[in-house]
């Protein structure tokens, strides 16, 4: 167990299928924090809309939440555009758990970041509403898709993970422009209200950079890329990709094996994923 001092997750989108609630359950197997701050679209109330999707890793989520919450855990939650009606709850609480519209975090090293989701600072989804939930469908059925990809590449037995919302969105100019768009007005924002730096979501960009003097965190989502960012005791911030985390684990496998190859025949093929 690691135990650092804040952990921020955003864009969980529990209740979707492309939710990797597994994935994060093992993450915080691993991590155990002081605060901890959801950073918006943990529960996907538009997929929900469109269908009841609650298998019971997400509901465990839900309870390891509300029971760190109990013992001691500071747990703060700030909505986002898909839980946006969480919204009319802020300066509430969810058991002890926390709701704020935005928050500030002191660091241990003394800065002050601000805490928000990030929709606000996304002129699509601020101007063009149907444009931003056409494109959260076209989303979700690219990561479906995905999906597909990677169960082929299991069969075909091509190792490692590729991401294909992950390369289309590498891929897309306009994608890029619209990231770096977003996070400049997020700075400038943060820069005008005199803080040291943003933790924010939205995107599903992660992200650890200095942007004219401020720093510019993202923690990604847990529906493709599975990131998140970890406060250290003395303040430093860091980006865990968990899917890299296995790494060790497979080759651990692969020295038991290389003693008893007949065992690796038998193994190796439940470890792919
Ligand atoms: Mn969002």
């Amino acid at each position: 167990m690691h135990r650092v001092r804040s952990i921020f997750l955003s864009d969980i989108h529990l209740g979707t299928r492309a939710c990797q609630a597994e994935r994060l359950l093992d993450f915080l197997r691993t991590y155990d924090a002081e605060y901890v701050y959801l950073l918006g679209d943990i529960v996907d109330f538009w997929s929900l809309r469109r269908g009841i999707y609650w298998p019971a890793p997400h509901n465990t989520f839900v309870q390891k939440m509300l029971k760190r919450a109990r013992h001691e855990v500071k747990v703060v939650l700030v909505p986002g555009n898909h839980d946006e009606a969480l919204r009319e709850y802020a300066g509430s609480e969810f058991g002890d758990i926390r709701v704020l519209k935005e928050a500030v975090h002191a660091a241990a090293d003394g800065r002050r970041y601000l805490l928000m989701h990030g929709d606000e600072f996304d002129q699509v989804t601020r101007y063009h509403r149907w444009v931003a939930l056409s494109g959260d469908f076209a989303y979700g059925l690219l990561l479906r898709l995905n999906g597909l990809l990677s169960w082929i590449r299991r069969k075909l037995h091509l190792s490692g993970y590729w991401s294909l919302a992950g390369y289309a969105k590498r891929r897309l100019k306009g994608a890029l422009e619209f990231i770096y768009g977003f996070e400049e007005s997020v700075a400038h924002h943060v820069r005008q209200m005199g803080l040291d730096g943003v933790v924010c979501g939205h995107i599903h960009s992660a992200a650890i950079k200095s942007i004219g003097g401020i720093t510019y965190i993202n923690c990604g989502d847990w529906v493709d890329s599975c990131t998140a960012i970890v406060e250290h005791a003395d303040g430093r911030m860091e980006l865990v990709h968990w899917r890299e985390s296995e790494a060790p684990e497979v080759e651990l496998l692969q020295e038991t094996a290389a003693v008893e190859s007949s065992q690796l025949a038998r193994v190796l093929p439940l470890q792919r994923r």
